[in-house]
C-alpha cells in the first residue's frame, strides 16, 4: 500500500452555510478518515475549498440582491469557520475564485483544446429574451421527461437524479423572467463523453466491483448502459472563469469543469505553502486518491472529472470515491430554501465546547448505505446515555480514582492481563472498518471499548478492594488506566476535542496507530497524571425543547409563505421575484416522505401483488371520492374500492390493466366489501395515477 494519501471532500457551494447533512454525509467521514490516516502515518493531503461558481450561486446573489462576488465572500468565511470550529482537519480550504485555481482551470481547459479532445458545437441554446441571457443548466426549469416533476432543472432533476440538458425538458420556463425562453445560435465546447465508455467500463466496472461501495458502482453502471453523451464544458453566463481561447466573450467553463480542478489548484496552493511538491499528490501512481461526496455528486467524480483527466493524461484516477447518501432532519428531508436544517455555525454558538458532541451523533447515524435521520431527542439519548453514561463515565471514574488513592500516579498493575489484549483488538477493528469506510461501525468499535472498561471496573470494584485488597484495587485501577488512555488515542479522529482533553488528563502524547495496537502497555506504573475534568455533560430537556421549538417556528413560517403562493401555477414570476419563487418552487418539490424502517426479505415476499384489468367501474353513492370497480384479477372476479373519484372519470378506467394488492384483508367501505387495493401513485399536480405494467401482461402475474 502507497505511503501518500490525497484526501478530497466535495468543495461546498459558497451559497449558503453548512448544515448537519453536509457534515454527516462529506465532512466529518472524511475528516476521521483523513485524521485516521494521519495517526497511521500516512503522508497526507486533505484538500478542500469553496465552490464559488456556477448558477447555485448567481441565484442565490439575485435573491438577495447582491453581487455574486458578495455572496462568496460572505458565505465563503461563514464556511470556512464551521469547519474550523468543528475540527475539520483541513490540510488546505481554498476557493474556486483563487487566482491559481483560475490559472490552473484554464490551462487544464487549453491542455484538452490543444490536444483536440473538445469537440466545436454551434447549437441553439434557450435565450432569455428579457433578461438578454443565455439560460443554462438551473436558470431553467421544467417538466422532468424522466418522471414528470415538474421543477426540473436545466442539468438535472432532483426527484428522480437524471441529468438533463436544458433542451430535454417539457415547457422550458426561464428562472429570470418566468417567460419560455428562446432558441438561439451559440458556440460551445464538448467532451464528447461517449468515447470514454470504454475507458470507464474497464476501469470502474471490471476494476472496481469489489472495493467500491454498491451505490456508486450501481450509478456508474447504469449510466454506462445508458449509454453516454458529449457534454459542454463551456457555458454562456457571466459569472466563472473565462474560457481562454480568442473570440470567446461571455463564455465561462462550466461550473463542473473548473470545481474538481479546484482539488489540484489547492493542493499546489497547499504545497507552496509548506514546501511539498504537489505533483507527489496528482502524479505519481503510488498515490490514493479519495473523493469523499454526497450522492448527488457521483456522476461528476465518477465520470465527468475522471473523463476530464483521461483526456488531460498527467493526473493519476481516483482509488476510491466514497459517497454518502442523505440524512433527514426530523424525518423531513433538509432544505436551505425551507431554513429545515441545523446550521453549523449556529450550532457552535449554540452549543459552546459541544463539537464533539455534534461529531459523535452525526457519525452515529451517518447516512453510510441508506438515508438516515437526525432528531434533536436521538442527539440527547446519544449525549446522555453514550458520551456521559458510558465513555465520559469510566474516565472519570478511572482519572478520579487515581488521584484519591494515588495521589494521581498510576499504581503498579500486571501488564499481562488478558484484558489488555482488548485494546488491541479495538483498535484492530478500528483500523479495519475505516479502511473500508464503515465509519459507524468502527465508532461502535470504539465505544465498545468504553464498555468494556465501564464494565470491568463494575466486576473489578476497585472502590472496595482498596480496602481489603489493595494490590487488587492497583492492578484494576492500572487496567483501568490503560483502557482510559487507549480512549483517549483512539477517539482522536473521530472526538478530536475530547482527545485532546483526555491526553492533557494522562499527560500522555499522542501515539501512531501502530504503537497502540502492539506495545503491551499505554501508561507506565508511576507516571503522573494531571487533575480529572469532566469530558461532557448532561444536555438538559429544555435545551432540546428550545431546538424542537426552533424548528417548529420554521414550519410555521414555510406555512405562510405556501399560503401566500397558493400554487405553483399561479405565481406570478415577474422577473423581481423570479429567484425567490423558483427557491420556493424547487422547494415544494423537496417535500418527500421520508424513506420507511427497513424490512427484511420474508416481509416483503408476504405480499401478493398481481396485475389485473377493470372490468366495470362505478360512483359511490354518496362518496365524492370513491369508485367501485370488479376487477379480473386472473384467479377470480372481485369487487375492490378506491378513493380514485376526484382523477377519473369511470368510463376511462374500463379495460385498464392496474396492479393490485390481492391479499389485503377485505374491508368495508361505504357497505361495500373492498376486496384488495389498486396501487397509485400521485403526480406533481396532485393527481392520482395507476401504477400499470409497461406493456400489456396477463392478469394474475406476480408483480416483485
Ligand atoms: N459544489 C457540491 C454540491 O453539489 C458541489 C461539489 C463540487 S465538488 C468538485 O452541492
Ligand atoms: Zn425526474
Amino acid at each position: 500500500m502507497s505511503n501518500r494519501k490525497l484526501i478530497t471532500a466535495a468543495l461546498p457551494y459558497a451559497n449558503g452555510p453548512v448544515h448537519i447533512g453536509h457534515l454527516a454525509g462529506v465532512y466529518i467521514p472524511a475528516d476521521v478518515y483523513a485524521r485516521f490516516q494521519r495517526r497511521l502515518g500516512k503522508d497526507v493531503a486533505f484538500i478542500c475549498g469553496s465552490d464559488e461558481h456556477g448558477i447555485p450561486i448567481t441565484i442565490r446573489a439575485k435573491k438577495e440582491g447582491v453581487s455574486p462576488q458578495d455572496i462568496v465572500d460572505k458565505y465563503h468565511a461563514i464556511i470556512k469557520k464551521s469547519f474550523a470550529d468543528l475540527g475539520i482537519s483541513f490540510d488546505e480550504y481554498s476557493r474556486t475564485t483563487s487566482p491559481t485555481h483560475y490559472q490552473v482551470s484554464q490551462d487544464f481547459f487549453l491542455t484538452l483544446y490543444n490536444k483536440g479532445k473538445f469537440t466545436e458545437e454551434v447549437s441553439e441554446q434557450y435565450f432569455d429574451e428579457q433578461a438578454k441571457e443565455f439560460l443554462a443548466d438551473r436558470y431553467i426549469i421544467g417538466t422532468c421527461p424522466n418522471c414528470g416533476n415538474e421543477n426540473a432543472y436545466g442539468d438535472q432533476c432532483e426527484k428522480c437524479g437524471i441529468t438533463l440538458s436544458p433542451s430535454e425538458l417539457i415547457n422550458p420556463k426561464s428562472v429570470l423572467s418566468g417567460n419560455p425562453p428562446i432558441l438561439k445560435e451559440t458556440k460551445n465546447w464538448y467532451l464528447p463523453l461517449n468515447e470514454y465508455e470504454d475507458f470507464l467500463t474497464e476501469w470502474i466496472l471490471e476494476g472496481h466491483k469489489d472495493d467500491w461501495k454498491t451505490n456508486v458502482y450501481g450509478q456508474v453502471k447504469s449510466w454506462l448502459s445508458d449509454g453516454l453523451k458529449p457534454r459542454a464544458m463551456t457555458r454562456d453566463l457571466n459569472w466563472g472563469i473565462p474560457v481562454p481561447l480568442p473570440n470567446a466573450e461571455g463564455k465561462v467553463l462550466y461550473v463542473w469543469f473548473d470545481a474538481p480542478i479546484g482539488y489540484i489548484s489547492f493542493t499546489q496552493e497547499w504545497a507552496a505553502k509548506t514546501g511539498k511538491n504537489w505533483k507527489d499528490y496528482w502524479q505519481d501512481p503510488q498515490t490514493e486518491l479519495i473523493h469523499f461526496i454526497g450522492k448527488d455528486n457521483i456522476v461528476f467524480h465518477c465520470i465527468i472529472f475522471p473523463a476530464m483527466m483521461k483526456a488531460h493524461g498527467d493526473y493519476i484516477l481516483p482509488t476510491n470515491v466514497p459517497a454518502f447518501e442523505f440524512l433527514n432532519l426530523e424525518n423531513e428531508k433538509i432544505s436551505t430554501s425551507r431554513n429545515w436544517a441545523v446550521w453549523a455555525h449556529e450550532y457552535v454558538e449554540e452549543f459552546p465546547g459541544q463539537q464533539d458532541v455534534l461529531r459523535y451523533a452525526l457519525l452515529s447515524s451517518a447516512p453510510e448505505t441508506k438515508d438516515n435521520n437526525f432528531t434533536w431527542k436521538d442527539f440527547q439519548t446519544k449525549n446522555n446515555s453514550e458520551l456521559v453514561g458510558i465513555f465520559g463515565n469510566f474516565i472519570n471514574r478511572v482519572a478520579v480514582l487515581i488521584h484519591k488513592y494515588y495521589g494521581g500516579i498510576i499504581p503498579a498493575g500486571n501488564a499481562e492481563a488478558e484484558e489488555l489484549l482488548e485494546i488491541k483488538k479495538s483498535a484492530a477493528e478500528i483500523a479495519q472498518y475505516l479502511e473500508n469506510f464503515e465509519i459507524r461501525n468502527s465508532l461502535t468499535a470504539l465505544m465498545n471499548l468504553a464498555r468494556f472498561g465501564n464494565q470491568y471496573l463494575q466486576i473489578e470494584e476497585p472502590w472496595k478492594t482498596i480496602k481489603v485488597d489493595p494490590k487488587k484495587a492497583a492492578h484494576s485501577l492500572f487496567i483501568g488506566a490503560q483502557i482510559a488512555v487507549a480512549l483517549a488515542q483512539l477517539s482522536e479522529p473521530f472526538m478530536p476535542f475530547s482527545s485532546e482533553k483526555l491526553l492533557q488528563m494522562f499527560n500522555v502524547e499522542k501515539m501512531n496507530w501502530e504503537d497502540i495496537e502492539t506495545k503491551t502497555i499505554l501508561i507506565e506504573t508511576g507516571h503522573q497524571i494531571n487533575e480529572a475534568s469532566l469530558l461532557f455533560s448532561k444536555i438538559e430537556d429544555s435545551t432540546i425543547e428550545f431546538q424542537i421549538q426552533k424548528l417548529e417556528n420554521t414550519k410555521e413560517e414555510n406555512k405562510k409563505v405556501l399560503t401566500l403562493n397558493p400554487s405553483p401555477k399561479e405565481r406570478d414570476l415577474s422577473s423581481k421575484n423570479a429567484s425567490e419563487s423558483h427557491e420556493e418552487l424547487a422547494a415544494q418539490t423537496e417535500i418527500l416522505t421520508p424513506v420507511k424502517d427497513e424490512i427484511q426479505f420474508d416481509d416483503f415476499a408476504k405480499i401478493d401483488l398481481r396485475t389485473a384489468t377493470i372490468i366495470t367501474a362505478e360512483k359511490v353513492d354518496k362518496a365524492d371520492k370513491l369508485l367501485k370497480f370488479t376487477v379480473d384479477t386472473g384467479v377470480d372476479i372481485r369487487t375492490v374500492v378506491s378513493g380514485v373519484a376526484e382523477s377519473f372519470s369511470p368510463e376511462e378506467l374500463i379495460g385498464k390493466q392496474v396492479m393490485i394488492l390481492l391479499n389485503l384483508a377485505p374491508r368495508k367501505i361505504r357497505g361495500i366489501e373492498s376486496q384488495g387495493m389498486l396501487l397509485l401513485t400521485t403526480k406533481s399536480d396532485g393527481k392520482l395515477t395507476f401504477v400499470t405494467p409497461d406493456e400489456p401482461v396477463e392478469n394474475g402475474t406476480i408483480v416483485g
